[in-house]
């Protein structure tokens, strides 16, 4: 078995997290995030007062109201929903490229080799989850393990606000008690099957050989046997990496020259270094750019080839860029770019700290 590192991510109770965080008085009512009752709306999430009484996600609204008569419903605010998201991934992307978001709210990381932290998995999501409380308002559960299935049980152990490590060497304990239909691609009815063959637990399908497995379910028996063992080789499938790493602000008024544009190089400067300094661990930009829009919304940008952005730099560039223009500057912005966003993992020659 390949030894990974991976970190699964999963906020609470996500949507209505974000309506919590927008107004704390929901915090202490049951609240649901759905359709109206009166369309055959379902619940799409709840927090976790509204939990107690039973209700969850893909509930129909007038259940859930039956259940609870002082239930709160907000009908969905997608915008916002993402607007959180999108700060959440920008999180993980301090830490690694290597994201496989599965949701808005969730993600697995491939952390094997990163050196922050101590190179601790364990840190590393207690990190990720201190931030995430802080910066975007909501918090949110991880689960540290070998491998994506193990992750994305652990995150679930300690839910919510709490995070649950499966070292390689835990694996083993681990399995034997864990319910079937926790297993990837096991759903309701295939666990309702599994049942009915005396499958209840991994340990119940520790017992059967590959051949009986295989025999008896097919292609699923083959991932059951890897499976009920704790053993998943699926990588972390990055949907994108990161192509460069810009800080841009736009002004309430605008520049009405160089030297006022240079006057806030510094400010940019220092936004961008505190972000890149997070961001740029294991890859080192090979660009480096600043862009200005005009007032009239044209705008440019002009590069160089650059692997240690300093503020000179941008000054210098911004000096060079300006003049194509020569008109008041409503927008600036200073960045790198990367040319290889993903390296390999750095071999390691010190036993794995988890
Ligand atoms: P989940 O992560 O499954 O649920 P959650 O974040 O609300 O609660 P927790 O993780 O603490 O158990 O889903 C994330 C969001 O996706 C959820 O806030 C709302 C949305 N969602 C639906 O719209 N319909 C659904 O059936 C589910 C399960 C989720
Ligand atoms: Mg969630």
């Amino acid at each position: 078995m390949s030894v990974r590192k991976i970190i699964h991510v999963d906020c609470d109770c996500f949507y209505a997290a974000v309506e919590m965080r927008d107004n704390p008085a929901l915090r202490d009512v049951p609240l649901a995030i759905g359709g109206s009752s009166d369309q055959r709306g379902v619940i799409s999430t709840c927090n976790y007062i509204a939990r107690r009484y039973g209700i969850h996600s893909a509930m129909p609204t007038k259940w859930a109201l039956r259940q609870c008569p002082s239930l709160v419903l907000l009908p969905h605010s997608f915008e916002r929903y993402r607007d959180a998201s999108r700060r959440v991934q920008r999180i993980f992307r301090d830490y690694t490229e290597r994201i496989e978001p599965l949701s808005l709210d969730e993600a697995y990381l491939d952390v094997t080799g990163l050196t922050h932290c101590h190179g601790s998995a364990t840190l590393m999501a207690q990190e990720i989850r201190a931030r995430i409380e802080a910066e975007v308002g909501i918090t949110a559960s991880a689960g540290i393990a070998p491998n994506k299935l193990l992750a994305k049980i652990a995150s679930d152990w300690n839910k919510p606000n709490g995070q649950f490590v499966i070292t390689p060497e835990e694996v083993a304990a681990f399995m034997p008690s864990l319910p079937i239909g926790k297993l990837w691609g096991i759903g309701k009815v295939t666990a309702e099957r599994l049942a009915r063959s005396g499958l209840h637990t991994c340990g119940d399908a520790q017992n059967w050989t590959l051949q009986q497995l295989m025999l008896e379910f097919g292609n699923l028996g083959a991932s059951l046997y890897a499976q009920c063992r704790g053993r998943d080789e699926r990588e972390v499938k990055q949907r994108e990496q990161r192509k460069s790493l810009s800080v841009e602000y736009t002004f309430a008024q605008d520049l009405p020259d160089l030297e006022t544009c240079l006057n806030k190089v510094p400010v940019l400067y220092a936004d961008f270094k505190q972000r890149f300094q997070r961001a740029s661990r294991d890859t080192p930009p090979n660009k480096a750019f600043v862009k200005i829009k005009y007032h009239d919304f044209t705008q440019t940008t002009m590069e160089c080839s650059c692997s240690k952005p300093e503020m000179d730099l941008f000054a210098d560039l911004l000096s060079k860029a300006w003049p194509r223009g020569k008109k008041p500057v409503r927008l600036l912005g200073v960045g790198v770019r990367f040319a290889d966003a993903a390296p390999s993992p750095e071999e390691s020659g010190t036993l794995p700290l988890w």
